[in-house]
């Protein structure tokens, strides 16, 4: 409770500061170790969300910072608490996406002893977060929170953990709160856009890459407009596919995993790549064989807002040290002196990017994925928001759907499981009025689907899409190219996924065969309620391109079987 005599508790100070700096939603899980925090909830301006584990906490939290570009606040008690939000951090460095966690903590004077739950975080998170500290004094908490909104936001951005001591929680302070924080643009300077003018204005066969965080739907509007005015073909990287629109005549695809081989020739053959705001990392360089490490064979333009990462990987002939908001800003004032023809190839870029996605692929059984992204890509409001985890199912989202919006993406390049669910829930706290629909698999949902109870709680229909074929997968399609026939470890007994949904309050539909799925999805929407739709998908039908079969009996010839 606030008190009339000037004085905030710690915890006060802790939540009035994450309002002061902009912070709306709040994700958590309950914990003894930071009851002041809940308390000072109380009644505050600040939409809160009580999860059923941290891990789908901490997802949501990251989620918030994917959409928005601020940290994203997650609040979880100690020890397993902190441990089970450890794949939300994690997601959080990888994808570069600004978050804040505060964890409860011992109280002072019993650190050290291995008290209940008690972890050093500093060197749990040390290697996972961009900083992870413990907060001692109540008269430093605002000091602290700015920091943290600075390092999460500056840079390359990024997770940042902070341990709370409960008894510091409780102590009152007589301060004021600190000013706002102010994200901090990174342009790039005359001297590099000139440099990259002329680069542009010598290539024979340019091509822009975008990736990473801190974009925005102005940068991206941006960045459409300079590509328009030079006819500059743009791919995405591993699910950035939002940062461009599709159908943009300049589109020329993503490069994931399995990317359109065309994609991958024309890449091949650019004699000037411009990546701005990624890393290249594993998925998109196709493991690293795309160009050669560390010095790249075209000329290799890298605009990344994290000074550590230029060089990292890729020598750059020139390395632009700016965010993509600022640099795409920039594009708005470039004008090149002259530039080759490479219309006709930006045409054809575009027009072999609407040919790979254009129609479904036939695959085994008759619940086609393919068919049903195209469904969703020409049925779901422009502004409709997709979320989904880690499966080969995704592989259908990334070919067909098409991402014409900033935003519309929310997925981990890290790769985790358990995603799209959390982040569908935030989402959906987030921006209550669009369409929000999480893809899972059958292994997928269930690492988080708990979450779907969070989404009946707050009274959030989200439409969850499982594509239950009974196996993660994945595991099993490398499995079988490894050692073919030696199915271990991989195969799922699943719940009904539809009983599943009513159980916790929810609408569920199960989609038997391809042309069912417009009307289940019809009634998930008209249900008003959080809803799963059950689609059973054939095991066999592994991807887009091949099947199990296919890859089994290819493993068997090249062995000689
Ligand atoms: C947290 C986590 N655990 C394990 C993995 C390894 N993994 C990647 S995909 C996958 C299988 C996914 O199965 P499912 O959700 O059923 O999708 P499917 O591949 O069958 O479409 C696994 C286990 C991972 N990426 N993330
Ligand atoms: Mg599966």
């Amino acid at each position: 409770m606030r008190a009339k005599d000037n004085t905030r508790t710690a915890a006060e100070v802790l939540v009035d500061q994450l309002i002061v700096n902009g912070a709306r939603h709040v994700f958590c899980v309950p914990g003894e170790s930071y009851l002041a925090v809940l308390d000072a909830f109380y009644d505050r301006d600040l939409t809160v969300t009580v999860c059923r584990q941290e891990g789908g906490a901490a997802m949501m939290a990251e989620a918030i910072g994917k959409a928005t570009g601020l940290p994203g606040i997650c609040f979880v008690t100690r020890g397993p608490g902190a441990t089970n939000a450890s794949p939300g951090i994690h997601i959080a460095r990888q994808d570069s996406t600004p978050m804040i966690v505060f964890v409860g903590q011992v109280a002072r004077d019993m650190r050290e002893r291995e008290a209940f739950q008690e972890l050093d975080y500093r060197a749990v998170f040390g290697t996972m977060a961009k900083w992870a500290t413990e907060l001692d004094d109540p008269a430093r908490v605002a000091e602290f929170v700015s920091r943290a909104f600075y390092i999460a936001t500056n840079g390359r951005p990024g997770p940042v953990v902070i341990a709370l001591p409960e008894d510091m929680l409780t102590e009152r302070v007589a301060v004021p709160n600190a000013p706002a924080f102010e994200p901090v643009e990174m342009s790039p300077g005359p001297v590099e856009m000139e440099r990259l003018g002329l680069l542009l204005s010598q290539a024979k066969r340019p091509i822009f890459i975008l990736g990473g965080s801190r974009w925005s739907e102005r940068a991206s509007a941006s960045m459409q407009r300079f590509a328009e005015r030079y006819a500059l073909p743009v791919a995405t990287t591993f699910r950035r596919a939002h940062v461009f629109d599709a159908l943009h005549p300049c589109y020329a695809g993503d490069l994931g995993i399995g990317p359109n081989p065309k994609l991958l020739e024309r890449i091949k053959a650019a004699d000037l790549v411009v990546l701005v705001g990624g890393r290249l990392g594993e998925m998109p360089s196709q493991s690293y064989t795309l160009f050669d490490i560390p010095g790249p064979r075209p000329t290799f333009v890298h605009v990344h807002p994290g000074s550590e990462e230029l060089g990292r990987v890729y020598r750059p002939h020139l390395a632009i040290n700016a965010a993509p908001t600022g640099f795409a800003a920039a594009l708005d004032g470039l004008t090149l002196s002259g530039k080759a023809d490479w219309d006709g190839d930006t045409r054809a870029a575009h027009a072999d990017y609407l040919a790979w996605s254009d129609v479904a692929t036939e695959v085994p059984g008759p619940v086609n994925l393919g068919a049903i992204m195209v469904w969703l890509r020409e049925n779901l409001p422009a502004d409709a928001i997709l979320c989904n985890g880690a499966g080969n199912y995704a592989a259908w989202i990334h070919r067909f759907y098409r991402f014409r919006r900033f935003a519309c993406q929310i997925a981990p390049t890290s790769g985790s499981m358990g995603y799209g669910v959390p982040a569908a829930v935030a989402m959906k706290r987030l921006y209550p009025d669009r369409t929000v629909v999480a893809m899972s698999g059958d292994g997928d949902f269930l690492m988080n689907g708990q979450e779907f109870a969070t989404a009946v709680q707050f009274d959030l229909p989200i439409v969850v899409v499982i594509a239950d074929n009974g196996t993660y997968g994945t595991i099993r399609m490398h499995q079988e190219r490894e050692y073919p026939g030696r199915v271990s470890a991989t195969e799922l007994k699943n719940p009904d996924f539809v009983a599943y949904a009513h159980a916790f309050g929810g609408y569920g539909v199960r989609v038997e065969k391809t042309a069912d799925f417009a009307d289940a999805f019809a009634a998930a929407s008209r249900s008003g309620k959080p809803a799963i739709i059950h689609l059973k998908i054939d095991p066999d039908a592994i991807s887009p391109a091949t099947t199990l079969a296919k890859i089994r009996e290819r493993a068997l010839a090249a062995r000689g079987d």
